[in-house]
């Protein structure tokens, strides 16, 4: 349960995880299905063994539930969590004229003047999103991803479904129903997007007034990724049963393939060897009841005291 839980599964990766090769070529150790649970009564899972920044989990997730899919949003928000895939688009297109930047993700690790190259061409491609509207429109788009599919999955018949309105409105008028799911895995949708959807498919479950909401993600970096992921779910969680009068419930957490990164074994250990504080609180503006109007400013944690950040590459 809680902070614990996640960091048992790092130990359990350690200690029987598979060390195997990975797309990214970075090498992982590895371990298939696994399951953590966390009480959103007993404070909001923002990790306390390393400092998460909740604002950019937030707006992640407010982009997702507007159904943007383009990173000129986050880059507004100052939040750069997505822009090594928009990149790799733009710099495989036939509009990129500049140096090479072919594997760009290691090579930036391995070779220090090719990093220079590429934090200026990243800053050359952010500016540009940020500035030329139809630039971005081409270039800062990620495909049919997240936000795409929980408002607009497209449907054969050339209608769109939109799964988050839906599945609020089955909350709020049939609670006991077994069919309170939202997919982002849409197999035909797959070779259009950055990244094929790592968080794939949530059920919510109402009982005695309380929500609760179950993540199916299929592959899991363990160190960077799933605390991100454990607070956008978990703050999705306190904005449905907001919207929906009902309290919190769990939040459950079940995993596919759950890595940890070689290059990231050193930092979990350190993580490993601090001590769990309590959690921090979330309060939503009560002033708004949808979720489709909630903004930054309307979600604020307090009492958050992490230990430091911990610092990682992120493998592309
Ligand atoms: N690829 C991989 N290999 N792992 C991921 O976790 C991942 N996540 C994606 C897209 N592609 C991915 C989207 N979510 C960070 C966290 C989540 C995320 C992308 C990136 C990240 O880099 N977190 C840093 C801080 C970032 C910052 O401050 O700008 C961290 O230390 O938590
Ligand atoms: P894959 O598509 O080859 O599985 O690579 C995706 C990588 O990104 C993998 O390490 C999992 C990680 N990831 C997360 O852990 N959480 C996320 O939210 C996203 C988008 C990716």
């Amino acid at each position: 349960q809680g902070e614990q839980a996640y960091l048992n599964l790092c130990r359990q990766i350690f200690e029987t995880g598979e060390q195997r090769g990975d797309r990214t070529n970075t090498g992982t150790h590895s371990i298939f299905g696994h399951q953590i649970r966390f009480d959103l009564n007993k404070g909001f899972p923002l990790l306390t063994t390393k400092r998460v920044p909740f604002r950019l989990v937030a707006s992640e997730l407010l982009w997702f539930i507007k159904g943007d899919t383009n990173i000129r949003y986050l880059l507004k928000h100052n939040n750069n969590i997505w822009n090594e895939w928009a990149f790799e688009k733009w710099i495989n297109s036939a509009d990129y004229h500049g140096p090479d930047m072919t594997n760009f993700g290691l090579r930036s690790q391995e070779d220090e003047n090719f990093n220079k190259q590429y934090q200026e061409q990243m800053e050359l491609f952010k500016t540009r999103i940020l500035e030329d509207e139809s630039f971005a429109n081409k270039y800062g788009d990620l495909g049919s991803v997240y936000g795409k599919q929980w408002r607009n999955w497209k449907t054969t018949q050339n209608d769109t479904i939109d799964q988050l309105k839906d599945v609020i409105h089955s909350i709020k008028t049939n609670p006991n129903s077994r069919r309170h799911i939202v997919s982002a895995w849409n197999p035909e949708d797959i070779p259009t997007m950055a990244l094929p959807p790592c968080h794939t498919l949530f059920q919510f479950y109402v009982s005695n007034g309380k929500l609760s909401c179950q993540l199916y993600q299929r592959s899991a970096d363990v160190f960077l990724g799933v605390p991100f992921n454990i607070a956008s779910y978990a703050l999705l969680t306190h904005l449905i049963a907001h919207e929906c009068e009902l309290e919190v419930g769990d939040f459950v957490h079940t995993f596919g393939d759950a890595h940890i990164y070689s290059n990231h074994v050193e930092q979990v250990k350190t993580q490993l060897e601090r001590e769990i504080r309590d959690f921090p609180q979330l309060t939503i503006n009560k002033d708004k009841e949808s979720i489709f109007e909630m903004d930054l400013d309307d979600l604020v944690i307090e009492n958050y005291n992490p230990h430091p950040s911990i610092k990682a590459p992120i493998a592309v």
